[in-house]
């Protein structure tokens, strides 16, 4: 049976003792946005109907090659994943599915999973498919690659492991694959460049050809680690000229925590929504090298600008746009349940900014040349306060004003701990599992 999360009794509580100052909160920067045109109730509408899904290998602590220090009470199986997964979603409202990581979440009984996360009010969001670890004392190694693997049986064994991957989401309702593949070289000379190539996306043919109809194929690159030298899919324009060798229903995914430092992140997801093949994102942030630290963390900024983009192209209407969003980080210091919360939380308040951009402003400053008024413009979003907003649409769709204070108050963490003696070790999450 599902265990019921945070008792709404606890919710309700906590949201009527800070109702007052929020209605206070929300009526002023409702009367300060009516004096710059701007309908506040619109954007509630948008907070509202956010959405980003969670990584099942997200609630269990993650780590560096150097150790990993886990929580007590982390989830030892999907079950109880999706039992952390429910919390995140019940006090935000923000995060209606998981996405699972096969064969880390290979279930006995896909019904009953299903089932589960229903009683829990979840869907499944993409599936991904694990080809960068050894799983199975005997199987083929992927020691040196998987879907570009020189030898024809371990590709051949990567492709079967994304198969299932694909049959598994089509018995849970999951309607993506992602593959994310280690496969590189650790020194210069080890592989022919060109060939892994050809061969990664002969992989990925077979794969998309037992891709039902309405599902989509992301490809998701990325620059280094675990291979150092070079990577196979390194790149966004890598990652395009594969996922257009395959196919129309093969997209790019773009990981924000996967580039070199300083890469124009926005720009990289205005080309690929012009390309038509913006499939989606694993959310993060990083001050170095990988996909680290919570979402919003480090560059608020810049998340912003990403979402601008986003949010742009909704408004244009620009055709086939839908992509798929999804947390991707690596919880290693904090409770994975607080930053998920976090997160899910910073990405709307990127999303809500960036509806709070004056764009027939911003084309007049383009148009004129006036770089100061266009940045001044995008600006007055970024630095506008919209968290009245973001708490009045978790209050109205049901979630806490406060989620990270009623998920602390609530003792979720000590309860898990009581229900789930580390017996075993907890299930792989973060980058190292
Ligand atoms: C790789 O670093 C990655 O970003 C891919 O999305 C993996 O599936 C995930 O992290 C978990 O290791
Ligand atoms: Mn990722």
């Amino acid at each position: 049976m599902a265990q019921a999360g945070i008792a709404s009794e606890t919710i309700e509580a906590a949201n009527g003792a800070a109702a007052r100052d929020l209605a206070r909160d929300y009526a002023e920067l409702g009367a300060r946005l009516a004096r710059r045109g701007v309908d506040i109730e619109a954007l509630v509408g948008h907070a509202q109907r956010f959405a980003v899904a969670l990584p099942s290998w997200g609630v269990g602590t993650g780590g560096t090659r150097f150790g990993r220090f886990p929580q007590p009470g982390e989830p030892r199986d999907v079950f109880e994943k999706l039992e952390d997964c429910a919390v995140v979603h019940q006090l935000t409202r923000a995060t209606p599915a998981v996405s699972l990581h096969v064969p880390w979440d290979r279930p006995a009984d896909p019904a009953a999973l299903r089932r589960h996360a229903e009683a829990l009010g979840l869907a499944f969001d993409a599936m991904n498919s694990n080809t960068f670890e050894d799983h199975t004392p005997g199987q083929l190694s992927y020691k040196f690659g998987s879907l570009t693997h020189v030898d024809a049986a371990v590709r051949e064994q990567a492709i079967a492991l994304n198969v299932e991957c694909i049959e598994l989401g089509r018995a849970l309702g999951s309607k993506a694959l992602t593959v994310w593949i280690g496969d590189g070289g650790n020194f210069p000379g080890q592989l022919h460049l060109r060939r892994a190539f050809e061969r990664y996306v002969d992989s990925l043919r077979a794969i998309a050809a037992k891709l039902p109809a309405d599902w989509l194929l992301f490809l998701e690159h990325k620059l280094c680690e675990p291979a150092f030298y070079s990577t196979v899919n390194q790149d966004w324009g890598t990652s395009y000229a594969a996922a257009t060798a395959v196919g129309p229903q093969c997209r790019c995914l773009v990981d924000l925590g996967h580039h070199a430092p300083n890469v124009n992140l926005e720009l990289i997801v205005a080309r690929l929504i012009q390309l038509g093949k913006l499939g989606g994102f694993h959310f993060n942030d990083s001050k170095y090298g990988d996909d680290d630290l919570d979402a919003g963390s480090i560059k608020p900024f810049q998340l912003f600008l990403i979402f601008h983009e986003l949010v742009s192209a909704e408004a244009e209407g620009v055709a086939g746009f839908a992509p798929a969003y999804l947390l991707d980080q690596s919880h290693n210091v904090t409770d994975p349940i607080e930053s998920l919360i976090v997160s899910a939380v910073e990405l709307q308040r990127g999303f809500v900014k960036a509806w709070l951009v004056d764009r027939a402003k911003l084309a007049e400053c383009q148009a004129k040349n006036d770089a100061l008024l266009a940045l001044q413009t995008v600006k007055e979003a970024f630095e506008t306060d919209v968290r009245p907003i973001l708490a009045e649409a978790r209050r109205r769709n049901g979630g806490a004003i406060d989620p990270l204070a009623v998920v602390r108050a609530a003792g979720w963490r000590a309860s898990c701990a009581a229900r789930r003696p580390a017996a075993r070790r907890a299930t792989a999450g973060g980058i190292v599992g």
